[in-house]
């Protein structure tokens, strides 16, 4: 899709860079813009979202064209599960050319990106609606795969391996792709980027007939998402999924194809975190007893695109996706804590496993508990489509990286270290080697 056509829509991205980082006469210049963008956009094709009271008051204030609204009021539910604009979710159909900037402006006011999914149907989002409430009521997701045992008993496995893992790879391959102008989903570059992302990971596995390297192609944008596969040896169809995505977005990106957008930590480190516990693996000639898929999501910050593609085909083609994890943002040590287990549209059992593994494995790290409020990551289309999903995520709630979606989400922003991105490397290794080395349902 060229971006020629997207000109006079996202001319009014120049309005809404952060404004916090505009001095104060361009903040004033941008309001003005702001103003103008709502009558420029509006010329593509329509399409239905859900998004939380919060996110469409944002949509409102922008006067963003929108219509067919229905609001879903979700059952009060505790703390562990929702915040302040999240009593209820609203479903209405938008011009797709105003989500970047409704996903910007969300940025901007919420301090969160987008915070909306974007769906095929009115009934598609009104099913998504739906598994929201079940999840509110049950505080779980009821999932459509097999549950496996959660019980550590892999130390054998794991033990040898952890310390293979290098930092200086991480920040290696932190640092290639955070030199792409951007990796926008739209634009020639994000394609490249995931291209060669490929290529890189099919250089890891010279040989092996058991792993696959392959490219999911999504129907409305250029950019493709990268799946290498570890196929089991005992258990093939019993799948464990590890996952970031691979693309990044800022005003300047959107704007144009040489604007930049480096995504250092949004979410370069989460494919550095998870290709190194690929490498890893791969050098050591582990082999799973249930296959191991390693995901690079395209298009994860227009709305969770690539990753609602491929967990809905999976769904359809019933595969049995057992645990998901997901590697957002692990470079950034916002919190006195370590790691912050999001615990909203995730799945509380393999959460409170995705706990015992850090306890059992990394006893140094300090884990915490939060909620996004949202459908703030991929997770999220894993949970959608009752699969179940976690995110470890690099700081609490609002102390997370101030920098992302900005040409200053970059290493040298970061201390030029994956001293944190290396604690979910561990992690990640443990989940993968802990459900990769057992296959069948947890034992009654
Ligand atoms: C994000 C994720 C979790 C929390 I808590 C806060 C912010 C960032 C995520 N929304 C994003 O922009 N991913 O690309
Ligand atoms: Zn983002």
């Amino acid at each position: 899709m060229t971006t020629a056509a997207r000109r006079p829509a996202d001319a009014a991205y120049r309005s809404i860079r952060p404004l916090h980082h505009l001095r104060p006469v361009h903040r004033l210049a941008a309001a003005a813009a702001l103003l103008l963008s709502g009558a420029a956009a509006t010329h593509a094709a329509p399409v239905w979202v859900s998004m939380d009271e919060a996110a469409f008051q944002v949509l409102q204030a922008q006067r963003i064209a929108h219509t067919e609204v229905e609001r879903h009021a979700l059952p009060a539910s505790t703390e562990r599960l929702s915040r302040p604009g999240h009593e209820a979710l609203v479903i209405l159909q938008a011009e797709e050319d105003d989500l970047a900037r409704l996903s910007l402006a969300a940025h901007q006011a919420l301090h969160r990106c987008g915070g909306f999914m974007v769906h095929e149907s009115r009934q598609e989002a009104r099913q998504a609606v739906a598994a929201a409430d079940r999840h509110l009521r049950q505080g779980r997701m009821a999932t459509q795969a097999t549950v496996p045992d959660y019980r550590l008993n892999d130390q054998s496995k794991v033990n040898p391996l952890l310390p293979q893992l290098k930092e200086s790879e991480i920040l290696a391959t932190i640092s290639k792709l955070q030199s792409y102008t951007n990796r926008y989903y739209r634009h020639n570059v994000g394609a490249r980027a995931s291209n060669e992302l490929a290529d890189s990971w099919r250089a890891l596995a010279p040989g092996r007939t058991d792993v696959t390297v392959s490219q999911f192609n999504h129907p409305n944008f250029v950019q493709k998402s990268v799946i290498l596969e570890i196929r089991g040896t005992v258990a093939p169809e019993e799948i464990i999924v590890i996952g970031g995505h691979l693309d990044s977005i800022t005003p300047q990106a959107v704007l144009r194809p040489g604007g930049r957008a480096p995504g250092a930590d949004d979410d370069a480190s989460g494919i550095a975190t998870l290709q190194e516990v690929m490498r890893v693996l791969l050098q050591s000639g582990y082999k799973p007893e249930r296959t191991i898929q390693f995901i690079g999501y395209a298009g994860e910050e227009a709305g969770l695109l690539g990753s609602k593609d491929i967990a809905k085909a999976y769904a359809a083609q019933g595969r049995n996706v057992m645990g998901a994890l997901q590697l957002d943002m692990t470079d950034y040590k916002g919190s006195s804590s370590d790691i912050t287990l999001i615990t909203d549209y995730t799945n509380a059992p393999q959460d409170d496993f995705v706990a015992a593994l850090a306890a059992g494995y990394l006893p140094e790290l300090k884990v915490v508990r939060d909620v996004c409020g949202y459908a703030c990551s991929d997770h999220a289309s894993w949970t959608a489509n009752g699969y179940a999903a976690s995110f470890p995520f690099e700081a609490a709630f609002g102390e997370d990286n101030p920098r992302i979606h900005t040409t200053k989400d970059t290493l040298s922003q970061i201390g030029n270290s994956a001293a944190h991105a290396l604690k979910f490397a561990r992690l990640a290794l443990a989940y993968a080697v802990e459900l990769g080395s057992d296959h069948g349902p947890a034992a009654p």
